[in-house]
């Protein structure tokens, strides 16, 4: 592939033949799949299934399967497992390690259409869905009923609960809610040989023996296919209160963060952090847009609180607020009075991601870095590209701009590399520099988003010898014939 200049097809694979797309009509009745050339469905461009969604990775499948059951599911792996036709199973393709798509040639099986949600108990606070269900739709699901998915993310409109899992992300409220691997209660899962592995309990506390679940929970689509999942979702609160505030210094935010977990205690549900140049640029690139604050920081945050009783949540938020600008660790700060400038606010942290890729290629590095050094990497790497010549205003200079941002709750920084093109010599500068700065610190190389093919190499910065063989044993027994998702990071 064009993508990968070092990696080679496996020549164990079979290529795709007119018996395969027979058999697969078969099991999947018509439209159901989209064949590149003889799709009928114009709109049904394969393309959209190959590249992902940072237009940095692109494979060549020929076939996009998009089944409607599990039964379904189960024929199509065992057939493959037995032709030995590679497959990656996708969800809403907004993956951002490169996971999602196909290398080569594999068979992309799409979960779009399995989305129907099973049931919610607002009782136990159980949700059993679809792995095709939009995180959006579950949410607003949830929502009549007065509860919340434990996961958020700027993604959710295009995100499926598969995918979700299958990465385990982590996303703006982690610091409240936990992750996945504590809220996901149980799974249905289908394995290459077409077995379904059928482990969807609604327990909460179920100590039987291993708990296989949860090697499928960020495990990336590398040991079967997840189907559906039943999750334990909180109630939701009736008070969301946010406040956005800028800092002068990275000690600052620091200070703040230890200021807002005292005084908001259990009401605190989002500590996000944003550095000066995101929110420059999300001024920039999205037209017509107002920022909350009227100087200029080089910092700022965004605190959210979600809670019981609205008026006093409001209160302790304006105290808290009163406070870090009187000892001087906030310079000036807003509070949201009304749903829409809730949004507003947040609009702030959800689309940096979304306004860095203007330029055309980002790299980015999704890291758990010990919480007081956090930022230094941005600085560190900054300071790397102007020496070596690469950044700079002009077309002439490859790189844009390094900025930081992320879950500062979380210790999660996302170091974000906005570039006028994907460039060797950037690159070189990047990787293993990024890496090999987040090892000395005993960070990790991927917080959130994965290794998917990003990573794929760099693995062993985050993970001992010890530990990928046991993860190789894994594969090895889940997957012998090595179908799900090859070429990725294990
Ligand atoms: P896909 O991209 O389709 O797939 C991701 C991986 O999971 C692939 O390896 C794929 O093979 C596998 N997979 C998908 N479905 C299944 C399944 N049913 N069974 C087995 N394997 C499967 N991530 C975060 O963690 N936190 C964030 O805050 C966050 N914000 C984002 C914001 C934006 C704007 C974007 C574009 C992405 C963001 N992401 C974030 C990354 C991404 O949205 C998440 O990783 C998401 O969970 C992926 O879901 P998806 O359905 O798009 O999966
Ligand atoms: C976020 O928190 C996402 O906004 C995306 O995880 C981060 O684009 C990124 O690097
Ligand atoms: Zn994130």
């Amino acid at each position: 592939s064009d993508s990968y200049p070092n990696i080679k097809r496996d020549p164990r694979f079979s290529e795709l033949k007119p018996d395969d797309v027979k058999y697969f009509q078969e099991i999947l009745g018509s439209g159901l799949a989209v064949i590149d050339g003889l799709s009928q469905d114009a709109s049904a461009d394969i393309e959209a299934y190959n590249s992902d969604w940072m237009r940095k990775y692109r494979g060549h499948t020929k076939i996009v399967l998009k089944p409607e059951s599990t039964e379904q599911v189960s024929k199509i792996l065992k057939y493959c497992n037995e032709r030995l036709l590679a497959v990656v199973p996708q969800g809403g393709n907004t993956g951002l390690v490169g996971g999602s798509v196909p290398v080569f040639d594999e068979i992309v099986i799409n979960l779009t259409r399995m989305n129907k949600i099973h049931s919610f108990d607002d009782v136990s606070g159980v949700l059993v869905a679809d792995a095709g269900v939009i995180l959006e739709v579950a949410d607003n699901h949830l929502a009549e009923h007065n509860h919340i998915f434990p996961l958020d993310l700027a993604a959710k409109g295009t995100c499926q609960l598969g995918g979700n899992v299958a990465t385990n992300a982590g996303g703006l409220r982690l610091l409240r809610y936990g992750s996945l691997h504590g809220n996901v209660l149980g799974l249905e899962a289908v394995l290459p040989d077409g077995t379904i592995v059928n482990d969807l309990s609604k327990l909460r506390k179920n100590n039987t023996g291993y708990d296989l679940k949860q090697l499928f929970i960020g495990g990336e689509g590398t040991i079967g296919i997840i189907t559906a999942v039943s999750i334990h979702c909180p109630q939701r609160s009736q008070a969301i209160n946010v406040a956005y505030f800028g800092l002068e210094s990275y000690e600052k935010v620091q200070e703040a963060f230890r200021e807002a977990k005292t005084q908001l205690s259990e009401i605190l549900s989002a500590f996000e952090l944003m550095d000066g140049r995101t929110q420059n640029k999300i001024l920039r690139n999205a037209k017509g847009k107002k920022m909350p604050l009227q100087g200029e920081y080089p910092f700022y945050c965004l605190v959210e609180t979600s809670g019981s009783n609205s008026e006093h949540d409001s209160e302790k938020l304006q105290a808290f607020l009163e406070h870090v600008m009187g000892e001087g660790i906030v310079e000036d700060g807003v509070l949201a009075e009304n749903q829409t400038q809730v949004n507003e606010l947040w609009s702030c942290r959800e689309e940096v991601s979304e306004s860095l890729s203007h330029w055309g290629a980002v790299y980015k590095y999704d890291l758990s870095i010990p919480i007081a050094e956090l930022y230094d990497l941005v600085d560190a790497t900054r300071e790397r590209l102007t020496k070596a010549g690469l950044i700079g205003d002009t077309d002439e200079y490859p790189a844009v701009d390094v900025v930081g941002y992320g879950h500062m709750g979380d210790s999660n920084l996302h170091l974000n590399v906005a570039t006028r093109r994907f460039d060797k010599a950037v690159e070189r500068e990047l990787e293993p520099f990024v890496y090999e700065w987040v090892k000395e610190r005993e960070g990790s190389i991927s917080a959130e988003h994965g290794l998917g093919i990003a990573k794929k190499d760099y693995i062993g910065y985050s993970r001992s010898d010890t530990m990928v063989m046991l993860m190789k044993q894994i594969k090895g027994l889940y997957d012998p014939n090595g179908i799900m998702n090859p070429y990725k990071y294990i």
